[in-house]
Order: C-alpha cells, then sequence, then structure tokens
C-alpha cells in the first residue's frame, strides 16, 4: 500500500512540476544568459491539429488537455518534420503584424527553434520567456516541461536534466483564444496581439544561486539601505555579500536554511528623483554566483492628500501609454529603442510621470524609465468584467500580480502598483481586489496601492468617486470622460468635484478622440481643434479639483483595437492619441505640454 502511494505521490509531483514554471528568476540582464531571439519556424494550427490525436477521446476542455503529457510526445512527428518545411517569423514579436494573415487572428500557433548548447557540469540552466500572450506550452527536445496563462508577465522553466550538448530543439506552442475567465477576459479596448512578444533566453547559473532581491531604502528612512536575498539550490544556507562601491558599502549576512538572508546597511545614498535619477551599481554575490544591477533610492509615500517623493511633495505629470511602438509596424513595443522612443514624447510633453496601462509593460520601459526620471503606475490586466466569483481567476490574476512585483520591484521609479482598471461595484469584486491589495503589500509594503476607479455624478452637478475601494487603496485614482463620453466639454465649468476622504487624487484617465490632420470646428468630434479644446475645458475643471496630486491623460499615441470601427476616422484604431499611430503630434498634445510646463 505505502509504496503504490509513494509512487501515486511521484507522479503526481512529476506531473505538477511540469506544469507549473519555475519561481520566477529576477533581472536577466544582470547574468549569464544567451538570447535566443531571431527568426523562428511557425505553424498556424486554427484548427488545433495539434491535438488532433485526442479525437477518440472527447477533451473535456482545453486545459485537461494541455495537462496530459503524453500529448507532446504524440506530436512529436508534427511538431518536428513539419516546421523544417515551415516559415520563419520573429521572436520577439506578435505575429498580428508581421503577417497580413494572422491581422485579425486569435488562436493556436506552434514555434520552433534550434540553438546549441554546451551544458557544463555544476550549472543549472532555465529557459525564459520576457512574456508570450495568452497560454503557453513549452517543450524541449522532444518533451513537454510546463504551461503559462497571462500574456504580460515573465515565467521560466527548468532544463537542466533536458538540456543536449550541441543541437537543442525547443517547441513552443502560444494560444491567445480570448477567456471568459480569463485575465483578461474577453472584453478589453486593446488589441489581442498573439505571439511570443517579449524576449526568450537560457539563463545559467551555479547550482546554489541567488534568484531573486530585494534591495531599496528601508520605509521611512533615508539613511539605512535594506533588502534580502533569496538563494535557491543545495547549498542555500550560504553567506551573501552585498556591495556598493560607490558609496563604499560592503555587507556579508548569511542565509536561513531557506535560502532568505536579510540585510540592513548604513548609507547616505543620493536620492533618485525625476531631476536627478541616480543609479548606483549593486553587486550581489554568493558561493559562484555574480548578479549586477543598477539601482536607485527613494522613498514614497503619502500624507492627508499630498504624495510624497523623498519626503518632498510631487505633483505627478503624466500620460498613459499601451505597450505598443511609435511607427513601424505599430505592433507590441519590446526593444530598448522601442521604449525610448515612447518616453522621448513623455518628456517632450513635460511628464514625471506615465501610467503603464493596462498589465505590466516589458522591462525595458520600466528601466529606460527609470534611467531618464519618470515615475511609473504599474497595473495588471484586471479590467472591465473579468469573473470576480472564480477563484481560478483570482490566483491567475495573483499571480500575475506576484511576477510583476517579483521582476520591478528593484526599480525605483515604479511608485504605484494598480490591482485593476474600471471594474463594476459588487461584493466579490471588492473582496478580489481587497485580497490583491492586502498582497501586493505583503510582498512590497513599501510601495503605494491603487486600481483606476470609476466617478459617479451626485445632484446638484456634483462629481465625486462613490467606491468603497477608496477607503483600502492609498489614492483615489479614477477615470473620467467629462466632455466626451459625458456632454460637452463646457460640463467641465459646471461640475464641481468633492471627495468624502483626503488622499491624494489622480485623475489616470481623461480625453477624447481625434484623427491627426483633421481639422474644423472645436464642437466638431474627432477633429484635433475639438480634442484640443476638450483638454483646455478639462485642465481649467482639474485646476479647481480638490487633493489634484497627479493625472495621466488617455493617452499618448493612437492603438489599436478592435471595438473602434468608425471607418475613415479609427479603422480599428482608439483615436484618443495625443500623437497619431506614427508619432505625429496632434494640437492637444501641446496643450497638457503647456500646462505640465508650469506644474
Ligand atoms: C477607459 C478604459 C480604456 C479605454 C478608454 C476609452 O475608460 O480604461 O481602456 O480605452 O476608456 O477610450 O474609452
Amino acid at each position: 500500500m505505502k509504496t503504490v502511494l509513494t509512487h501515486l505521490l511521484l507522479f503526481l509531483s512529476i506531473v505538477l512540476s511540469a506544469q507549473t514554471p519555475y519561481p520566477q528568476i529576477t533581472n536577466i540582464p544582470g547574468r549569464n544568459a544567451t538570447c535566443l531571439d531571431g527568426n523562428w519556424k511557425y505553424i498556424v494550427d486554427v484548427y488545433n491539429t495539434g491535438a488532433m490525436d485526442y479525437r477518440a477521446n472527447p477533451i473535456p476542455d482545453r486545459s485537461s488537455f494541455f495537462a496530459d503529457r503524453s500529448f507532446y510526445s504524440n506530436q512529436k512527428v508534427l511538431v518536428e518534420y513539419d516546421f523544417d518545411y515551415a516559415k520563419e517569423i520573429a521572436v520577439p514579436g506578435d505575429w498580428n503584424t508581421q503577417r497580413p494573415e494572422l491581422y485579425y487572428y486569435e488562436g493556436a500557433v506552434w514555434y520552433r527553434t534550434k540553438f546549441d548548447a554546451e551544458p557544463k557540469q555544476g550549472s543549472r540552466y532555465f529557459l525564459y520567456f520576457g512574456a508570450a500572450n495568452y497560454e503557453t506550452v513549452v517543450g524541449l527536445n522532444g518533451r513537454r516541461l510546463g504551461s503559462h496563462e497571462g500574456g504580460f508577465t515573465p515565467f521560466n522553466f527548468e532544463v537542466t536534466d533536458r538540456l543536449k550538448e550541441g543541437d537543442n530543439s525547443l517547441v513552443v506552442n502560444v494560444d491567445n483564444t480570448r477567456r471568459m475567465d480569463g485575465v483578461p477576459t474577453v472584453n478589453s479596448d486593446w488589441w489581442n496581439y498573439g505571439g511570443i512578444t517579449r524576449s526568450v533566453y537560457l539563463v545559467e547559473t551555479p547550482e546554489t544561486f541567488i534568484r531573486e532581491y530585494s534591495v531599496q531604502l528601508k520605509k521611512g528612512s533615508q539613511g539605512v539601505i535594506e533588502g534580502w536575498v533569496r538563494l535557491d539550490g543545495p547549498d542555500a544556507a550560504a553567506s551573501v555579500n552585498v556591495s556598493i562601491p560607490e558609496l563604499k558599502v560592503s555587507k556579508t549576512v548569511t542565509a536561513d536554511a531557506s535560502g532568505l538572508a536579510c540585510f540592513e546597511i548604513d548609507a547616505k545614498p543620493v536620492l533618485w528623483c525625476p531631476e536627478n535619477p541616480k543609479l548606483y551599481e549593486v553587486t550581489l554575490s554568493s558561493g559562484a554566483d555574480k548578479v549586477s544591477d543598477r539601482i536607485g533610492f527613494r522613498t514614497i509615500e503619502t500624507r492627508g492628500d499630498k504624495i510624497l517623493l523623498n519626503g518632498k511633495e510631487i505633483f505627478c505629470k503624466g500620460i498613459s501609454i499601451h505597450e505598443e511602438m511609435i511607427g513601424g509596424a505599430g505592433g507590441r513595443a519590446n526593444s530598448m529603442e522601442h521604449a525610448r522612443a515612447l518616453l522621448a514624447e513623455v518628456k517632450a510633453m513635460n511628464c514625471n510621470f506615465v501610467r503603464l496601462a493596462h498589465y505590466p509593460h516589458n522591462e525595458n520601459m520600466i528601466r529606460a524609465a527609470e534611467e531618464m526620471g519618470i515615475m511609473v503606475w504599474s497595473e495588471i490586466p484586471v479590467y472591465w468584467t473579468i469573473s470576480f466569483d472564480n477563484p481560478d481567476t483570482y490566483a491567475n490574476a495573483e499571480c500575475q500580480l506576484t511576477d510583476m512585483i517579483t521582476r520591478d520591484r528593484n526599480r525605483a521609479n515604479v511608485i504605484i502598483w494598480s490591482v485593476a482598471n474600471e471594474t463594476p461595484l459588487g461584493e466579490s469584486r471588492l473582496r478580489f481586489l481587497g485580497n490583491l491589495i492586502s498582497k501586493a503589500r505583503e510582498l512590497d509594503p513599501t510601495r503605494l496601492v491603487s486600481a483606476a476607479m470609476e466617478k459617479v455624478e451626485k445632484p446638484g452637478r456634483m462629481l465625486t468617486v462613490n467606491d468603497p475601494l477608496t477607503e483600502i487603496a492609498d489614492l483615489i485614482s479614477f477615470n473620467q470622460y467629462v466632455g466626451w463620453y459625458d456632454g460637452t466639454p463646457e460640463k467641465c465649468d459646471d461640475v464641481t468635484w468633492t471627495f468624502d476622504i483626503k488622499k491624494p487624487v489622480i485623475v489616470t484617465e481623461f480625453g477624447g478622440g481625434a484623427l491627426y490632420g483633421r481639422h474644423g470646428d472645436v464642437d466638431q468630434r474627432f477633429t484635433e481643434e475639438n480634442q484640443e479644446y476638450l483638454y483646455q475645458k478639462n485642465i481649467s475643471m482639474l485646476d479647481r479639483m480638490p487633493g489634484l496630486a497627479g493625472t495621466s491623460p488617455w493617452i499618448l499615441k493612437d492603438f489599436r483595437s478592435p471595438k473602434r470601427m468608425l471607418g475613415g476616422i479609427q479603422d480599428d484604431y482608439n483615436r484618443k492619441g495625443l500623437l497619431s499611430e506614427k508619432g505625429e503630434r496632434k494640437k492637444a498634445f501641446y496643450v497638457m505640454q503647456s500646462w505640465y510646463g508650469t506644474k
């Protein structure tokens, strides 16, 4: 009996470990990693032919199909043989903007790349994906490694026992079919770009290695750097050294049996701020492992209705951004160059803040913003009407939140974690978001946590936010479209804003649409003049808003959305950008530029 049970448990643990990615390894740029980006073979699998061997046994749902480990080897002939005749597509990249026939495609695509490796005795190897949208199944050398759900967060699988000397074959199935219970759900106002949208790496580490760490100013202090390092491997109770040469700081601590080493160091760093985005070279080493990072130090807190950066009041002069490149094919942005091009426009608008909507953007974007002195609001795609009653949906959202915080917790410019956007009020939603906020604070007690909420109208032309979430969140942050979805721009002159609680107010969205180059009267919708007027009216309203601590109008650049069907004007683009999709500035851009110039 005992052996049967032991075998059963062993089997279960193999199946489970093959399913779930390994805990996230952070700071890939600071490690020994080989980039596997390039042109990969691809096969579009509209009817899921890769699963056809299962016709005899009806598949109850896709997740159980993916959970069946044997499918991968059954399909070996298909995936290995057919790829030799397949065409190529760039990784990273969405498939929609690379192939005209895949522009609207939602479904499965198989990818394959081959790469050489020389696995060393005593090293461990991991395959790391920056992101792939939405469900990804990964196999190496004919065996399935596991799967991942969620389109905007990194995941990695250990391949130490699967990597071969010489030629290796990596096969990936990415499926961007929208799901009712997914995060996001089936309905959203952006393009559901599919594919391996961020870089892929083969990461090499020693047997025991530094998996993740946190290095930042102690909360409430500007003279103590605190943090922790998590070691992973057979000798996890080892010593760890943290050094910041420019501050003449070097400290060695010993990890406990679980591999966790905590430290505190007295130091007086020059503080990171938009005017001086100072970063320090930090080196963490333990045994054979050494990881370098560039880290900034700052404090962020609220007092009454003010946001304080390094103890001083700051106004967040922001703009919202989707992860789409300026110009080119206009698909998912992923490189440092894409990030810098977007952020150059942000700087030109006199901003010091961006709202990276509505999902975690790629790491290049956060790092480029940090170097350029731009603060960040970072969000997970808990958007509109996701399934708040479904525990699996919650688990998925919490996992995305955890992965976002794990990846970016050492970035000084990230000041706000957002757990949602415009979600309809209700008990299960409040529980869901309340739990996410608690989780965010448990993982990171140093930053502000909020969500983009919605406004309501009270009698007497009064506007407010009547959401119980404002009691839990650190901010009163909300979207409002007075003058666009809500009346004409003149309505801005008539309304009065009031808030019951004293917390900093951030207007996370406002604005309206205009087609670049379309001109007319101020009351003619979709003209640059109308958008300019709408912005002028909104700004004079915002100047009267109590507790206003920042804004991030909607949005930097026109972005693709299949919900935008007005021919000749929208043509699959949400036109609320202050720039066209090519990067041409509309008149309203200059309204924001001059308003922020005075702030
Ligand atoms: C919103 C949403 C955003 C939309 C925007 C719009 O409130 O948060 O995702 O794109 O409105 O343009 O309607």
